[in-house]
């Protein structure tokens, strides 16, 4: 059962990526149709080896047969067209953070919350890439030792910014006209991502607080986080420290993440191997490592989590998303 797709924001890096990861997949396409802004009208992309012409968006694309429409053109975007989308019947899953703490909008990990696609509206969002990393394998320890705590430390790639972090630290430390950051990037760290708000936290330090609880279905979770960019191109990693409530052994630990779907672990510190960036580099698995006991209080540990943030952190959790709702029809 072939499906009439559309992506809106096509020619930025995670529409571009949606398409070759629909390839990879062979996602089930009947009409393909790409959508993006005026300057990007009449840009020619290739998927399965035909061409495709990319339109500009307004308010009367969504006049045709359309089943699903991947969003990846910022909240803005979303905001205004996605409850047109809704409006004709189309299922939108948008990777923006517009409705991603809407009630009526369930926030899908396909390994994580399956099941939350059921209650959909019309629209579906797909959490921030660092959130979706560290649900996949909070979940199955949740479930076997139920967390208490949280605390989360990130070291995000500067393609998480779009072409404008790429550039800056490809410009190095003359990023004269800075495109996305405040300083330079390049050797260097900024603990400074998405704005700043009233308590002190940034929003992508929140999305992260309050996207996992949602996904998780546990408003009691006690979550902090401090998200910080640092000069890697592709591949966000988290420092997760964990607290939960029962007591564990270690090999239990290990043996709930790697019988987990989605996750590959890769610990043996003394032979230099662990999760590292340019190792998850288009790959959709989300990589464990560093996982210890925190000695410092009664059930702890500490782990270190890594995954492409473009693929599994976006377009690859959408697709998978596009592919549920398919199976669910
Ligand atoms: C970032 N997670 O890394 C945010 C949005 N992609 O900039």
């Amino acid at each position: 059962n072939k499906v009439n797709i559309g992506i809106v924001g096509a020619t930025g890096m995670v529409g571009r990526t949606f398409l070759k990861v629909m390839e990879e997949r062979n996602f089930p396409v009947d009409n393909l149709y790409l959508f993006a802004s005026e300057k990007s009208k009449g840009q020619k992309l290739i998927f399965n080896g035909n061409e495709h012409e990319v339109e500009e968006l307004n308010e009367k694309s969504f006049n045709r047969p359309l089943d699903i429409l991947l969003f990846s053109a910022g909240g803005e975007i979303s905001k205004k067209y996605a409850p047109m989308a809704k409006n004709k019947g189309i299922v939108v899953v948008d990777n923006s953070s517009a409705w991603r703490m809407d009630s009526n909008v369930p926030l899908v990990v396909p390994e994580v919350n399956p099941e939350d696609i059921n209650w959909n509206e019309g629209i579906i969002s797909n959490p921030n890439c660092s959130t979706i990393q560290c649900v996949v394998p909070l979940k199955p320890l949740h479930e076997t030792f139920k967390i208490k705590r949280i605390i989360f430390s990130t070291y995000q790639a500067v393609s998480g910014s779009g072409v404008g972090g790429l550039t800056d630290l490809e410009n190095g430390l003359e990023s004269l006209e800075p495109q996305k950051y405040p300083h330079p990037i390049a050797f260097n760290c900024l603990p400074h991502i998405d704005e700043f708000t009233d308590n002190g936290y940034t929003k992508e330090e929140i999305k992260m607080i309050e996207e996992t609880k949602k996904i998780l279905h546990d408003e009691k979770l006690k979550i902090t986080s401090t998200t910080v960019r640092v000069p890697v191109r592709y591949g966000h990693c988290v420092s997760a420290n964990i607290e939960f409530e029962k007591q564990f052994e270690m090999d239990e630990i290990y043996n709930t993440l790697k019988s987990s779907k989605g996750i590959i672990v890769l610990d043996d510190g003394k032979n230099n191997i662990y999760p590292m960036p340019i190792k998850v580099e288009g790959k959709d698995e989300v990589y464990v490592g560093r996982i210890r006991r925190d000695f410092s209080i009664d059930n702890g540990i500490n782990m270190w989590i890594v995954a492409d943030n473009i693929r599994k952190g976006a377009a690859t959790n959408t697709v998978q998303i596009a592919e549920l709702l398919i199976k669910n029809k």
